[in-house]
C-alpha cells in the first residue's frame, strides 16, 4: 500500500488543531456526515441492480419498503445527525421546514444539505452527489430559524460527496480545499487531492443549459454569445445537469458554471438553484480554491437570505470568467 495514503479521520484530527472552534464535537460531526455519505454511496451504487435483484414497485424481494434514493439519502442524514448531540437542527432541500432537535441542549452547530443533488440523473447512471454546509449556532444550546438564515460567509465548513466513477469527498473548513477518494475495498476515504486550486491555465469550459437561451434577457444572451462564439480562444461546452458533477469537473479543469436568471414565467424571473443548499457551500469551496461565485450582482457568500429555500442565479468558477460574465450581465 502507498505509505503516503492518508485516511480522512487522521487528516481531520490533525487539521482541527488549527481551528479554535474545532473541538472533538466538530470532528465527530464531520465524521457523521461522512458515514452518512458512505451509506448513501452504497445505495447509489446498487441503484442499477434494482430490477435484476427483483425489486418491484415500492417493495423489495423480502417485502421491505424501497424508498426513492433522494428520500433515502435525506432520511439517512437526518437519522445520523439526530443522534449527534452537538447538532441543534438540520435543514434540507427535500423538506419544507428545518427540523429542530429540541433535546440537544448542548448543541453548537446546525447543518444544511441537499441530500441528493442531480436527482433527475439517478435512473440513468450519471454522477450525482450530496452537498452540505455547517454553521455554528449563534448561541450554544439554542436554535431558531435565524441560525439557518445566515450569509454563506458565516459557514464553518462545507463540502460535497460526488457519487461518480468513484466516490469522492471534497470539503473545506476555510483553510484550503481537500479531496478524498473512497477506497471501496477498505471502506475508507483516502486523501487523493490535497490543496485543490482551480487552474489558472484552465481548459476553458463553460457549463450552462443552453436550451434556456430563449428565456434569458439580452445581457445574459450577449454573455453566453461571448462564451459560445466570441472569446478569442474558444471555450468547450460541458453540461451534465448535476450541479455537483459539473462543479467538480470545472473545479479540477477550470471554467465557469452558470445557471442564469430566466423568464420561463414571464412576470416572475428566477434562478433555479438554492442559495442555502447549493450555491453557498460551493461558493465557499470555490473561494478557498482561488475562484469566485456571484448571482450577477453580489458575491454569493455576501447574500443575506430571506427564505430557507431561496433560489439565486449562479455563476461560479475562475475569477477571470466571473469578471467577464459580470461585465456582460451589468451591460458594460
Ligand atoms: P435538483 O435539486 O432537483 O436535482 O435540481 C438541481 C439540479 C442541479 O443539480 C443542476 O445543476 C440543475 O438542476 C440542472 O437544471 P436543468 O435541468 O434545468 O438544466
Ligand atoms: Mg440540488
Amino acid at each position: 500500500m502507498n505509505n503516503k495514503a492518508v485516511q480522512l479521520q487522521h487528516y481531520i484530527l490533525n487539521e482541527q488543531k488549527k481551528f479554535p472552534y474545532a473541538k472533538g464535537d466538530f470532528t465527530l460531526l464531520l465524521s457523521d456526515i461522512i458515514i452518512g455519505s458512505k451509506i448513501i454511496s452504497r445505495e447509489v451504487n446498487k441503484a442499477g441492480l434494482v430490477e435484476i435483484l427483483g425489486l418491484t414497485g415500492n417493495e423489495n424481494i423480502q417485502g421491505e419498503q424501497v424508498q426513492k434514493l433522494d428520500d433515502y439519502s435525506n432520511d439517512t442524514l437526518i437519522n445520523i445527525l439526530s443522534q449527534n448531540q452537538s447538532v441543534g437542527g438540520v435543514a434540507s432541500e427535500e423538506m419544507a421546514d428545518p427540523i429542530y432537535f429540541e433535546d440537544h441542549t448542548e448543541a453548537r452547530y446546525c447543518v444544511l444539505f441537499d441530500p441528493l443533488d442531480g436527482s433527475s440523473n439517478i435512473d440513468v447512471n450519471v454522477s450525482i452527489g450530496t452537498i452540505f454546509s455547517i454553521y455554528k449556532l449563534k448561541k450554544d444550546g439554542e436554535i431558531t430559524e435565524m441560525d439557518f438564515l445566515r450569509k454563506g460567509r458565516e459557514q464553518l465548513a462545507s463540502g460535497y460527496i460526488l457519487y461518480g466513477s468513484s466516490t469522492m469527498l471534497v470539503f473545506t473548513t476555510g483553510e484550503g480545499v481537500h479531496g478524498f477518494t473512497l477506497d471501496p475495498s477498505l471502506g475508507e476515504f483516502i486523501l487523493s487531492h490535497e490543496n485543490i486550486t482551480i487552474p489558472e491555465n484552465s481548459k476553458k469550459i463553460y457549463s450552462v443549459n443552453q436550451a434556456n437561451y430563449r428565456f434569458w434577457d439580452e445581457n445574459t444572451k450577449k454573455m453566453i454569445d461571448y462564451f459560445t462564439k466570441e472569446a478569442e480562444k474558444p471555450f468547450s461546452s460541458r453540461y451534465i445537469g448535476s450541479l455537483v458533477a459539473d462543479f467538480h469537473r470545472n473545479l479540477l479543469y477550470g471554467g465557469i458554471f452558470m445557471y442564469p436568471l430566466d423568464y420561463k414565467l414571464k412576470e416572475k424571473p428566477r434562478g433555479k438553484l438554492r442559495l442555502m443548499y447549493e450555491a453557498n457551500p460551493l461558493a465557499m469551496i470555490i473561494e478557498q480554491a482561488g475562484g469566485s461565485a456571484t448571482n450577477g450582482k453580489e458575491n454569493i457568500l455576501d447574500i443575506k437570505p430571506n427564505m430557507i429555500h431561496q433560489r439565486e442565479p449562479l455563476y461560479i468558477g475562475n475569477k477571470e470568467y466571473i469578471d467577464i460574465a459580470m461585465k456582460y450581465l451589468n451591460g458594460s
